[in-house]
């Protein structure tokens, strides 16, 4: 089955017609992995490249421990010892609307949050498990509020999900990098995994992790795949399981701009630490978030960035603040970003562009107010007009062969930004990359 075919089929909502139809020898079929490569089919894609910019959740016990995510195993803690944190899990100040808000007041468009992480906690109401926030004074599925209010108000709810599991009896045998998975493992694994796909409602992606001590082959990951495939047709996968899946997710990277028709988000602490590290202020400013979602567009890409809670569930007010200031320069700006694309794919110091339909964006990162600039290497002589995204106000330009670009503003740029945008409308006609 090709490209097209599948995509097809998957417009017909039949994404689980990639499974053997009746009487076809099994062995005759592609694999899953196959169907959910390099070049994930527009549709299902569709919303990804839309959304631009996502809000990460890392939220677990480790939060009470306030030594990030990691803690349970550099510090050498025993199970026994670890999983008695369950017993103070009370995030009694979490309230799934304020989250929401926040990623909405930031312009983020989708929330991934760890449902388990390599700790091993469930993070949702799973039946295979007592190990779960189902188990603790606050016995309420944190998950299941943020997905439903996600779906409320127009939010993509994702869920993130370690296949490491440093709690489980089962993985114990199986830490040892190329040892097997046991069985009793695979099977937990995947009736959670069934559990996140049929109890949430639409999602997103899953955002597997932590499989990097197994072969996939040995995680059964075609299964896996085929599974959501057939749960969640429209769910993107992440990379994460060894296959190549529908996305790629470079970490505290940019992604590789020169492949067309490859999704990939850029996944990012706001500070240093995924999980809620209590000595760490080492906050991302709102400027700095506005140059990293440029940058990630401007490769074709996203930015899922991280908030810590605290473990009274409260996003870091700090985080918070950032983040809707930024949020600011996008209300503004996010004609500029969403649904955006790559224009050139290459990455400059201080300039970068995007491109949507027949507009191209010039993105000018902490441009002094008021000065003309020359710009290299970019050709947009055959432009017709241009002006700034956020006042209308022309801008008149000029392109020498010996000067690139060169940008002359009679009206001072008009608000100091980390960003300043401006339009180029009938630029020559846009090779805007297939996806
Ligand atoms: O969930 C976040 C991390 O916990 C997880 N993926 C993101 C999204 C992850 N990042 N890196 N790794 C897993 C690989 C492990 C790196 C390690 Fe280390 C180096 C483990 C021990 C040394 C990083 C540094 C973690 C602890 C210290």
């Amino acid at each position: 089955m090709n490209r097209r075919q599948f995509s097809r089929l998957t417009t017909l909502g039949l994404a689980a017609a990639a499974l053997p139809p009746a009487g076809v020898p099994v062995s005759a079929q592609p694999p899953v992995s196959a169907l959910t490569n390099e070049k994930t089919n527009p549709r299902r894609g569709a919303w990804f490249k839309e959304a631009r910019f996502g809000m990460f959740i890392h939220f677990g016990l480790y939060a009470l421990l306030g030594r990030s995510e990691w803690a349970m195993f550099l510090e050498e803690i025993p199970v026994g010892e670890y999983e008695r944190l369950k017993d103070r899990f009370n995030p009694t100040e979490f309230n799934a609307k304020e989250w929401v808000q926040i990623a909405e007041d930031a312009g983020q468009r989708y929330i991934t949050i760890t449902s388990k992480h390599h700790e091993g906690f469930s993070m949702f109401n799973t039946k295979l498990s007592n190990y779960s926030i189902m188990h603790t004074p606050f016995g309420r599925d944190l998950c299941g509020e943020l997905a439903e209010e996600c779906h409320r108000r127009g939010m993509i709810i994702s869920f993130y999900f370690s296949l490491m599991d440093w709690h489980h009896p089962a993985y114990q045998q199986s830490l040892k990098p190329r040892t097997p998975v046991s069985p009793e493992f695979i099977e937990f694994m995947l009736g959670q995994v069934r559990e996140l796909c049929t109890n949430y409602g639409k999602l997103g992606a899953i955002w597997f992790d932590g499989g990097w001590d197994h072969t996939p082959e040995q995680w059964q990951a075609e299964k896996l795949m085929a599974m959501i495939a057939k749960l969640q047709p429209d769910t993107l996968i992440n990379n994460r399981t060894g296959l190549p899946g529908d996305f790629s997710t470079p970490e505290e990277a940019l992604g590789e701009p020169n492949k067309p028709g490859r999704l990939w988000e850029n996944c990012m602490t706001i500070n240093d630490n995924w999980g809620y590290d209590s000595g760490d202020g080492r906050y991302k400013s709102p400027g700095e978030i506005v140059h990293l979602l440029v940058k990630a567009v401007a490769g074709g890409g996203n930015l899922l960035l991280n908030v810590s809670p605290l473990p009274i569930g409260k996003i870091d007010p700090q985080e918070a603040a950032n983040l809707r200031d930024a949020g600011k320069w996008l209300k503004r700006n996010g004609e500029s970003i969403y649904g955006a694309d790559v224009f050139r794919p290459i990455y400059y110091d201080k300039t970068f562009t995007t491109a949507k339909g027949d507009k191209v964006y010039l993105h000018m990162l902490d441009w002094p107010p008021g000065v003309g600039c020359d710009i290299w290497q970019i050709n947009l002589q055959s432009a017709r007009k241009a002006y700034f995204l956020e006042t209308g106000q022309p801008v008149e330009f000029t392109h020498s062969h010996a000067l690139g670009l060169r940008l002359v503003t009679r009206n001072p740029n008009p608000l100091p930004s980390p960003d300043t945008v401006v339009v180029f409308e009938g630029a020559e006609p846009l090779k805007q990359l297939e996806i």
